[in-house]
């Protein structure tokens, strides 16, 4: 069945009216013929609803930070906070020095009533000491959760007096959880921190290797960021530094000197892509690795930049081998997909990005959203001037950056990036709802009842979302794959990735355990109606 007003509308009703005012804002059904489609996105959940959305801590920590392996990253709060952002999200890491990776280790400053009462920042000072004195990491991240801020603990004087003290990087973010209106806040807050602490305090002038390049918003969940790593390499690229998956503060610091930023995440990481532009002269391309036709477009793009025959011709060798070896896996389970339809609900990136890997098996996303994307990130970043900052982003200050009088230099000139901007996404992320169907949802921070609403009306074959909704849309009767975590498996970008997601979809449509669920529906009737007197003008 397809979504129109009408049915939109009725399900819409059942919301108190002011719910329904709001939430509609946050939904529309794709129509191209339209002019422009306004979403409504990055604005406060009605509390009540059940929503996916994290918090600035996690956006801040959890997300952008805490992949940086050589650090070890201090959770200045309750134990709580800290217990249940470590090791929840799969971003892998590994090190040619053992004594190099914190990735596994849970560090927090526990804090008790006491602590609340009195303050925390002689615990956290000690806690530093220990740190140093256990594990001597290249640097130390303080993050703070929601009683810091509420306390009025001075995260950034602990943090410059232990630097002081211990010579080492020590730097703290003030990203409590209950800044901004989702983790997108944290997102923005470790960005500024990463620019103004970390990116450019090493002493690379150059880059020591050819076609030298930055992964901004790849975090390694699975494993992808080493297969699109290999991919680069085989082709000739020098990977300074990925943000931030399997990254390290020793790589970051010299991210400087790379000649491209790629963007895989443009949600995350967009203000540091854009910051290292005004401060290098280093521009940034939209990428993406997720599913085969939008690896190859990513490599070709990139090669057109650096504008090298012997990088182009290498760049289609590789295209041609990886695609020989793929191509005959993925027809076997395209065989299984062909003709399903998929809901794609994800943070701020993947509910777009999955989308063309869906397609390429035959499957075609019915549904899509984000949890706390911004306009942009739907609608395209010409959007950008109109969005109306409201107090909770106005809460998150934009760190004004200059250009480095010493380091910046344009990488191309402006003829060229002008003429390039024709061809390639530089600078520029035309968003989700330009790719979707006429007919299709888009749902802004989708919440539990519309997940359920929307089931029972479009049927999907398949659910993609996270560990949130994933079971109770499986005892529905529907497959669910999580997008966030990969349900412990992937990687998924790339070739390989590609295939190992072909896989695990075709095993979840073929999976008997369905015929055991008794969807909710399954006996209740599909049409509801009176019977009226008289027939139509065909009975
Ligand atoms: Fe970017 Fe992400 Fe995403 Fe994200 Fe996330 Fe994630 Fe995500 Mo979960 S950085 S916006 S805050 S791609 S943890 S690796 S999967 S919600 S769609």
């Amino acid at each position: 069945m397809a979504i129109n007003q009408k049915v939109l509308e009725e399900l819409l009703n059942q919301y108190p009216s002011k719910v329904k005012r709001n939430r509609k804002k946050h939904i529309i059904i794709k129509d191209s013929a339209l002019a422009r489609q306004e979403i409504e996105a990055n604005t406060r959940t009605i509390p009540g609803i059940i929503t996916n959305r994290g918090c600035a801590f996690a956006g801040c920590k959890g997300v952008v930070l805490g992949p940086l392996k050589d650090v070890i990253h201090i959770v200045h709060g309750p134990i709580g906070c800290a217990f249940y952002t470590w090791g929840a999200r799969r971003n892998k890491a590994k090190s040619e020095d053992p004594t190099k990776n914190f990735i596994n280790y849970c560090v927090s400053t526990d804090m008790q009533e006491s602590d609340i009462v009195f303050g925390g920042e002689k615990k956290l000072a000690r806690m530093i000491d220990e740190v140093m004195e256990i594990f001597k990491p290249n640097a130390i991240f303080i993050s703070a959760t929601c009683p810091v801020g509420l306390i009025g603990d001075d995260l950034q004087a602990v943090a410059k007096a232990a630097q002081e003290k211990h010579g080492i990087p020590i730097l703290a973010f003030n990203c409590e959880g209950y800044k901004g209106v989702s983790q997108s806040a944290g997102h923005h807050i470790a960005n500024n921190g990463l620019m103004e602490g970390v990116i450019g305090q090493g002493d690379w002038e150059e880059a020591p290797g050819k076609y030298p390049i930055n992964i901004l918003g790849e975090y390694n969940i699975g494993g992808d960021s080493w297969e699109v790593e290999r991919i680069l390499k085989e082709i000739g690229y020098t990977v300074i530094a990925v943000m931030t998956g399997d990254g390290s503060y020793e790589e970051l610091k010299n991210a400087h000197v790379a000649e491209l930023n790629l963007v895989q995440c443009h949600r995350s990481i967009n203000y540091i892509a854009d910051m290292l532009e005004t401060k290098y002269g280093t521009p940034w391309l939209k990428v993406n690795f997720i599913g085969v036709q939008a690896t190859i477009d990513s490599l070709r793009n990139m090669a057109l930049y650096f504008g090298d025959p012997a990088l182009i011709q290498k760049t289609e060798e590789v295209i041609a081998r990886e695609l020989a070896r793929v191509e005959p896996i993925l027809g076997q389970y395209k065989k299984i997909c062909q003709g399903k339809t998929a809901f794609c609900f994800v943070g701020g990136s993947r509910g777009h990005h999955y989308q063309g890997l869906y397609a390429e098996l035959g499957i075609e996303t019915v549904l899509a959203g984000y949890e706390f994307a911004h306009r942009d990130d739907y609608e395209g970043r010409d959007v950008i001037p109109e969005i109306k900052l409201d107090a909770d982003t106005k809460n998150i200050p934009d760190l004004h950056v200059t250009p480095d009088e010493r380091r910046f230099r344009l990488k191309i000139s402006p003829e060229r990036m002008e003429e390039l901007k024709k061809k390639i996404p530089l600078r520029n992320y035309k968003g989700m709802n330009i790719e979707m169907k006429d007919g299709s949802i888009i749902v802004d921070d989708l919440n539990h009842f519309e997940t359920e609403e929307f089931i029972r009306l479009l049927k999907p074959d398949i659910f993609s979302s996270g560990i949130k909704d994933k079971y109770v849309v499986q005892k529905m009767g529907i497959p669910s794959k999580q997008l966030h975590s990969y349900d412990y498996s992937g990687p998924y970008a790339g070739f390989n990735g590609a295939v190992n997601f072909a896989r695990d979809i075709a095993m979840a449509f073929t999976s008997p355990t369905w015929n055991f669920i008794t969807p909710p529906w399954k006996n209740e009737p599909l049409l509801e109606g009176t019977i009226a007197e008289g027939g139509c003008s065909e009975c």
